[in-house]
């Protein structure tokens, strides 16, 4: 009973944690707002680590490192 409460429990923070997560997409800098200033945002922090910064959504290869591959998928989406 408590481990199907645990595991519950996980899985109603992933359910709320995700839709969080895809809405930050293509907001770089974590401001709320998807514009040019988020673009910024990612050449500034060209080869950084994006794991546990607003950068997250913005690592649109999905290899953990915010690169200027990132900002040329930035660019095209935006358009
Ligand atoms: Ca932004
Ligand atoms: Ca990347």
């Amino acid at each position: 009973m408590v481990r199907t409460t645990m595991a519950l429990l996980a899985a109603i923070t992933i359910a709320l944690a995700a839709p969080a997560a895809f809405a930050a997409a293509g907001d770089c800098n974590g401001d709320g707002q998807v514009d040019a200033a988020d673009l910024d945002a990612l050449v500034a922090a060209n080869n950084t680590p994006a794991e546990g910064t607003p950068l997250t959504g913005c690592d649109y290869d999905g290899d953990g490192v915010i690169s200027l591959a990132d900002a040329a998928e930035h660019i095209s989406q935006s358009r």
